[in-house]
């Protein structure tokens, strides 16, 4: 059995929807949509379905015009399709699944399929979120991980280059860490590094990126409105996580900071920048920032 998943019913006709929805809620939750407008709205909102058994024929949009602007959005494309309808020529099969739906079923339809192909289709997404989160996030602290940055750091380098807007990376240390593990032990050493990336998700605007570069370094990048309103964040952070004193720890980090410029050429260009302003802010005593 697939885990308990939600389910959007799309359908015009009450019965139709009634017949679905008594297909399906045993096993999971489920929303329904009287049509293609309402679906696209349901869709996008939080919380997502899962998946969505879709009719065809509707008056306004048709089922086909709305898996495309499913599939055509990046917030609504990972959703599968299933489309429920009585076309039952190759030509309209054919048209659906090559729309982007998993599956086609046609009506009238036999319940025990529906929720056989319902439940095979939403294990597959569940484990495609999964897949997702672990390739995208740092599992100890949530941020985001070291492959996903480069991924999108890379992006953001390029955009801020190419429309000549700045564009700030901090590299940020935490300071003795080796001392910290070997004072208080590994799992406190985590827990440290719990409480340090809290800090740097609540100090980010959502446009701002924070990952975990590796061991007890960490990548902030975001772009502020002059160079004195970077300072000021990176010493806020500084300050912040000096307050911090998780456990009754002392714990500090130094931050090297650079800012994008046409000779960097890539993310990595930069990156080696912000990273000489770190080593520099260690030598120079640490608890620091160094541009
Ligand atoms: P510095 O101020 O020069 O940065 O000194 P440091 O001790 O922080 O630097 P160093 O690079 O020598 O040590 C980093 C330590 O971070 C060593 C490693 O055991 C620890 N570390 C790396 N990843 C983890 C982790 O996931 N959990 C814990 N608890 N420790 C980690
Ligand atoms: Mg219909
Ligand atoms: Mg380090
Ligand atoms: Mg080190
Ligand atoms: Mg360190």
């Amino acid at each position: 059995m697939s885990e308990k998943a939600l389910v959007l019913i799309v359908d015009d006709s009450p019965t139709n929807l009634q017949v679905l929805a008594s297909c399906v809620k045993n096993c999971h939750r489920i929303k329904v949509a009287t049509s293609g407008e309402q679906c696209l709205q349901i869709a996008q909102a939080s919380p997502q379905p899962d998946l969505i058994l879709l009719d065809v024929e509707m008056p306004g949009m048709n089922g086909y015009e709305v898996c495309e602007q499913l599939k055509a959005s990046s917030l609504t494309a990972s959703i599968p399709v299933i489309f429920v309808t009585a076309l039952q020529g190759d030509e309209d099969e054919r048209r659906g699944l090559e729309l982007g739906a998993v599956d086609y079923i046609t009506k009238p339809i036999r319940p025990a399929i529906v929720i056989a192909r319902v439940n095979t289709h939403i294990t597959l997404k569940l484990q495609r979120d999964k897949l997702n989160k672990m390739a995208f996030y740092d599992q100890l602290t949530g941020l985001y991980n070291r492959h996903y940055l480069i991924d999108v750091a890379t992006k953001k380098v390029a955009r801020s280059l190419r429309h000549h807007y700045d564009l700030w990376v901090l590299m940020i240390d935490i300071d003795h860490f080796k001392q910290i593990n070997d004072n208080y032990g590994h799992p406190m050493g985590d827990d440290i590094l719990k409480k340090v990336a809290e800090v740097l998700v609540l100090d980010n605007r959502t446009e701002d990126l924070a990952a975990r570069f590796g061991g007890e370094e960490f990548v902030v990048m975001f772009d502020p409105s002059d160079d004195s309103d970077a300072v000021i964040k990176a010493q806020r952070i500084l300050k912040k996580i000096s307050k911090l004193k998780p456990h009754n720890i002392s714990v500090t980090v130094s931050i090297g900071m650079a800012k994008v410029v046409a000779e960097d050429g890539n993310f990595e260009g930069v990156l080696k920048r912000a990273d000489q302003a770190l080593y520099r802010a260690k030598d120079n005593g640490r608890n620091r920032l160094e541009i």
